[in-house]
């Protein structure tokens, strides 16, 4: 059961190969990775990217093959240097003004909502803010929501509901390399976040639960191979066997929650048998996973999407921490639950109002307070402030259609590939009146708009990143934009002039601005300046002043509740939204491999990347494959409810024979995928639905 040191000290050399030798007169300006919310600080130089040793998420100079390969993006011939109008090259002027003209006109027809946005988690706090703005005072449509929907929103919910405040991890991320027992459901930080994996050897005890044997899974002691979509039954299995077995830290409960007797009783049902039934994990092994969490002088219960992106992802979070607060582990040094937040600015992006509930500080829209303050920090009536709007998906499903908007301007997200039950996504975009995308490729979203335009990317500009410890850092400029490319913020001046508000584009200026419409909110930043954040390697929020330290563990003393204490709240589990039946017998799941980030559209472009990993392929087991009478290297077509997808068959003994896996980096994987929400995080049910698979081609 103990894991021998060495399995998980040494990062595999498949997942962070050795950096390119570089003298250090040689080093550009310190930033961080284009890609994932571990934010590695790097360096660009004149041959590529060096990593920098001062960040603790990848100190001792670990980066993935993304963040090694990242420069790349600097330098693609496919780079986007002019505006399109209609596949045509344009002026800048002739592309802000058909935008504008068209807004306008839609918005004198059709009232403000007519016209919606689109945000995404990989941009700046900077871009975030300022496009929440746009949005609101500009637009004055309340039709803005982003892409951290389908990513970050069940744990959001779920971390609110119980501890009044939602920062992905509420300690740094070195805490973990001091944990006894580390429990990951649904995440696999091997692949998705390499050098996160040397945060876990301090570890001794690794549980992850995963329908597959994954990277991570194998670093693991313990892998619960849970049936997908049943994460939610295996907690509350866990909580019913740490409570029967007398690991409930009474005291602990006591004085730190409220709520624990109706989640008692809740529980009670759950015994081991039972969730063996639902889970498919045996009883013998959440014993143990249950043992050695209560064991552990200090532990960590972190979730990933693989738990969370279901249509009951956020009561699948709340059982989590349940567990976690049953065992005293929330608001204790070394200890705690975390979310694995994703996105470059994943943190960020979900606390400055590109949310469709949301104002800058994490507050709530429909706040009479929280709206007084932001509006008087943007300097208009309250009463002009839209409402809150459409979820991510709603958004999409009602573009096009009566009562819905009739334009969609996009920065940073390309749904097209990324949005579930993507072809019913392509139909929608179709039919706007007006789709505008802000990109650095021709992505598949930017193919079908109207007018594209070119903007400026990471280490071209500078700009805050929140990453997923809460730790506020600087990603400076260290090169300049190709000519003819604009800021995602110039853009946004450029047509808020147009419709008459007056916007500034200067990164530090609405960094300032920033600041102060967040003063006071749940994720204050008012006390970070940029002088601060160099000086100090990150920032973690809150810091309400400029002589606050920042928060690193804003739990030790008390939750962010009202009355300090944590929630217990109790949830039940519930099938997937689309079971399967003898139409479609097989549980599809979807999700990462290393080489791609998100819909591709960077990565797929790099070429040691898409050598690494050219295709889409979908994973089965050996006995379901044989069944089928597939083969590897066969072509697949997988078919669900909604859609096709062609894949080559990758055969492998690692996942249930049950389940099958594909890879969401190339179009096809969402055509599938159920587009049912989470009624509270209106998360779509991307991690499961129902599929059948048939042969089209032999291999060879
Ligand atoms: N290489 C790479 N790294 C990335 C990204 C990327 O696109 N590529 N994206 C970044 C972003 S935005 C995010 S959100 C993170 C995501 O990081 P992760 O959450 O680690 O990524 P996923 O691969 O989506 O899902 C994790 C695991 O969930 C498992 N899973 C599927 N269904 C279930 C289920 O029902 N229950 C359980 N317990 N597990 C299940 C899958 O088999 C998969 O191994 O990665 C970030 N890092
Ligand atoms: N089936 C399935 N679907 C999923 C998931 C899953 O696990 N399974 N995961 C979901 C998750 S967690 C996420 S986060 C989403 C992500 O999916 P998307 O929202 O599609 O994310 P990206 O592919 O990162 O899209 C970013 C786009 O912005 C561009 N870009 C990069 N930098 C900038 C910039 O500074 N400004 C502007 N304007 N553009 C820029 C990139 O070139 C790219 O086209 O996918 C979700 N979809
Ligand atoms: S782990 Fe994430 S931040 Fe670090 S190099 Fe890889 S993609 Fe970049
Ligand atoms: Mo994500």
């Amino acid at each position: 059961m103990k894991r021998p040191e060495s399995t998980i000290g040494a990062m595999p050399t498949s997942l962070c190969p050795t950096p390119p030798v570089m003298a250090e007169a040689e080093f550009g300006t310190a930033t961080h990775c284009p890609y994932c919310a571990l934010q590695c600080g790097m360096h660009v130089t004149s041959q590529g990217v060096a990593p920098r040793d001062d960040i603790p998420a990848n100190s001792g100079g670990a980066l993935c093959q993304k963040g090694w390969t990242a420069a790349e993006l600097l330098t693609l011939p496919e780079r986007l240097t002019t505006p399109l109008l209609h596949g045509k090259p344009a002026s800048w002027d002739d592309a802000l003004d058909f935008v504008a003209g068209r807004i306008t006109r839609l918005r004198d027809r059709h009232g403000p909502d007519a016209v919606a946005v689109f945000g995404g988690g990989g941009l700046t706090n900077e871009k975030a803010y300022l496009l929440g703005k746009f949005a609101r005072v500009a637009l004055r449509t309340s039709q803005i929501d982003y892409n951290g929907r389908f990513c970050m929103s069940s744990a959001a919910v779920a971390a609110n509901r119980a501890f009044g405040m939602d920062r992905g991890l509420p300690f740094p991320i070195t805490d973990i390399a001091a944990a006894d027992t580390v429990l990951i459901a649904g995440g696999n930080v091997a692949e998705t976040m390499p050098p996160f994996v040397r945060h876990l050897s301090g570890a001794r005890h690794l549980i992850v639960a995963d329908p597959r044997l994954t990277a991570t899974a194998r670093l693991a002691g313990l892998h619960l191979q849970v049936t997908p979509g049943t994460d939610l039954a295996l907690a509350l299995g866990l909580l019913h066997l740490a409570i029967a077995e007398g690991h409930a830290d009474l005291d602990y409960i006591a004085a730190r929650t409220t709520g624990f007797e109706a989640v008692r009783t809740s529980v009670a049902e759950w015994w081991p048998e039972r969730a063996e039934r639902v889970t498919g994990v045996p009883v013998a092994q959440m014993r143990q996973a249950v043992r050695l969490l209560a064991a552990a002088g200090r532990a960590v219960i972190l979730t990933g999407r693989g738990a969370e992106q279901h249509a009951k992802g956020a009561d699948t979070v709340t059982a989590f921490i349940n567990l976690a607060l049953a065992l005293g582990l929330p608001g204790r040094e070394g200890s705690g639950y975390g979310c694995i937040t994703g996105q470059g600015n994943g943190q960020g992006g979900r606390e400055h109002g590109q949310k469709a509930d949301q104002l800058p500080g994490y507050r709530k829209i429909d706040d009479p307070v929280a709206r007084a303050h932001v509006a008087a920090v943007w300097g208009i009536d309250p009463d002009d402030l839209p409402g809150p709007g459409r979820s991510a998906y709603e958004l999409m499903d009602a573009l096009g259609t009566d009562g819905g908007p009739k334009a969609l301007l996009v920065f940073g997200s390309n749904p097209v590939v990324s949005a579930p039950r993507s072809g019913h996504v392509r139909d929608r975009l179709a039919a706007l009146d007006l789709l505008v995308v802000s990109d650095i490729v021709r992505s598949e979203t930017a193919a079908m708009a109207a007018v594209v335009l070119p903007t400026t990317q990471w280490a071209e500009e500078s700009g805050t990143m929140t990453n997923l410890e809460g730790r506020v850092l600087l990603r400076r400029q260290a090169v300049a934009p190709p000519s003819g490319v604009r800021s995602d913020l110039t853009i946004l001046r450029g047509l808020a002039e147009r419709l008459g508000v007056a916007l500034s584009d200067h990164p530090r200026t609405v960094f300032d601005e920033l600041r102060r419409a967040s003063a006071g909110g749940v994720a204050d930043y008012a006390g970070i300046t940029y002088e601060r954040i160099a000086a100090e390697t990150g920032v973690f929020w809150p810091c309400p002043a400029e002589d606050h330290p920042g928060t690193p563990r804003p739990f030790l003393d008390r939750f962010a509740t009202p009355d300090g204490l944590a929630r217990f709240t109790p949830v039940e589990h519930r099938p997937p939204a689309e079971d399967i039946d003898d139409d479609y017998p097989i549980y599809l799941t979807t999700g990462r491999v290393l080489a791609h980030y998100q819909s591709g559209a960077q990565t797929r472009r790099i070429a040691a990347l898409t050598q690494a990993s050219p295709e889409m392929f979908v994973e089965l087991h050996p006995d379901l494959a044989e069944r089928l009478e597939i083969t590897a290297g066969d072509r697949v077509r997988v078919r669900s409810r909604r859609g096709t997808a062609e894949a080559v068959a990758k055969i492998n003994s690692a996942i249930r024979a049950d389940t099958v896996f594909l890879p969401f980096h190339w179009e096809g994987a969402n055509r599938l995928t159920n587009p049912a929400l989470d009624p509270l995080s209106r998360m779509p049910e991307f991690k499961v639905c129902a599929v059948r698979l048939e042969r089209t081609g032999r291999a060879g």
